[in-house]
């Protein structure tokens, strides 16, 4: 599995350079001034976000970022040359901590964005800038400073509008298929998905909407049982969440409260989201067994559609677009 949304490692800015001491010799001048040049800053080490990344999978390995030293300064007032930038390159959606106080130094969210996360030592001054009128042969030079070196935590959230949760097998990569040109692993069962899934919705308008596919759910899941709530952090910044349900499940009621406490249980803020019902496969059932679905559960729209004859698929796209304009106003 290439998805990796969490990776541990440590960044270390380069060393300044160091001060030159030196002084000038011509033919004719027997005692030149100092001529010693600064030392170059050290390079830093940078976070960029690339958009052509969608996990921090290259990350995982490398445990060290180091970015270059400056040079030292030379003679005739020669400064040494600045240090190399580490860049380290992440999909839009990761957000950076410092490990050791778990402060977080920033959530990159857009495309070339940049964070510095270890700033280079600044260069030492060459003895040409300590002489004075009353102190005209300075011997001395500074050392350069050594850079910032700190532990990080990189976790990724990925950025979608909607989320689809439901339990396994419910149909959610389908109907994500349906409406996007994402292409998750579709199959008859349990857990085919095993990492999130985005796809862009259009709504035939020019506006279109990002809905993220995440693995089932089962009761218990907090506690580690299935795929667990590992990516439920993934539909944390969603705005509208849909709740996936197959329209044969005559507990559908139970389903849906069993999904309601996993949530919660994970992070309560995540039942402050508005929600959508959705009723899956409805292709299997007669006219009056979908008039026998209900219209709100919990007070919440129910959406009876089937992603293979495409039932409904047009009245939910709507549904979605209308709550995420709806809260992005509100
Ligand atoms: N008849 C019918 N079958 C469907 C429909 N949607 C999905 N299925 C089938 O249901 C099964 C599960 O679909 P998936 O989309 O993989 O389900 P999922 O919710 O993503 O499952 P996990 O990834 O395991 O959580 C597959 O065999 C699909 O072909 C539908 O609208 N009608
Ligand atoms: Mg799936």
């Amino acid at each position: 599995m290439d998805f990796v949304d969490e990776v541990h490692f440590e960044v270390q800015g380069g060393r300044g350079g160091k001060g030159c001491v030196s002084f000038r010799r011509e033919k004719y001048v027997p005692k030149g001034g100092p001529d010693g040049g600064d030392g170059g800053k050290g390079g830093d080490v940078v976070i960029k976000v690339d958009s052509r990344f969608s996990t921090l999978f290259d990350l995982r390995r490398k445990k060290l970022y180091r970015a270059g030293n400056g040079l030292h300064g030379k003679g005739k007032n020669m400064h040494g040359k600045q240090g190399k930038d580490v860049e380290i390159h992440v999909p839009p959606g990761t957000l950076v901590y410092d490990e050791e106080n778990c402060m977080c130094l920033g959530d990159l969210k857009n495309e070339h964005e940049v964070l510095i996360v270890a700033r280079g030592g600044k260069g030492g001054k060459g003895n040409a800038r300590f002489a004075s009128a009353t102190f005209q042969a300075p011997d001395f030079s500074e050392e350069g400073l050594p850079g910032f070196r700190r532990k990080l935590r990189l976790e990724l959230k990925l950025l979608a509008d909607a989320g689809l949760v439901g339990w396994p097998n419910a149909g959610k990569s389908t109907l994500l298929a349906a409406l996007s040109a994402a292409r998750p692993k579709i199959a008859d069962y349990p857990f085919t998905t095993l990492a999130p899934n985005l796809g862009v919705v259009t709504l035939g308008d020019y506006r279109q909407f990002v809905l993220a596919d995440i693995p089932g759910l089962i009761p218990g899941a907090h506690l580690g049982k299935g795929l667990g709530d590992r990516f439920l952090r993934h539909i944390e910044r969603t705005r509208v969440l849909i709740f996936m349900l197959e329209c044969t499940d005559d507990q559908y009621l139970d389903t849906y409260s069993s999904l309601i406490r996993e949530l919660k249980q994970f992070n309560d803020s995540l039942l402050k989201k508005p929600r959508l019902i959705v009723f899956t496969k409805i292709d299997v059932l007669t006219g009056e067994q979908k008039d026998q679905l209900p219209e709100k559960i919990d007070g919440n729209i129910c959406f009876p559609i089937s992603s293979i004859s495409r039932e409904g698929l047009e009245l939910l796209k709507k549904g979605i677009a209308v709550h995420l304009e709806y809260h992005h106003n509100a």
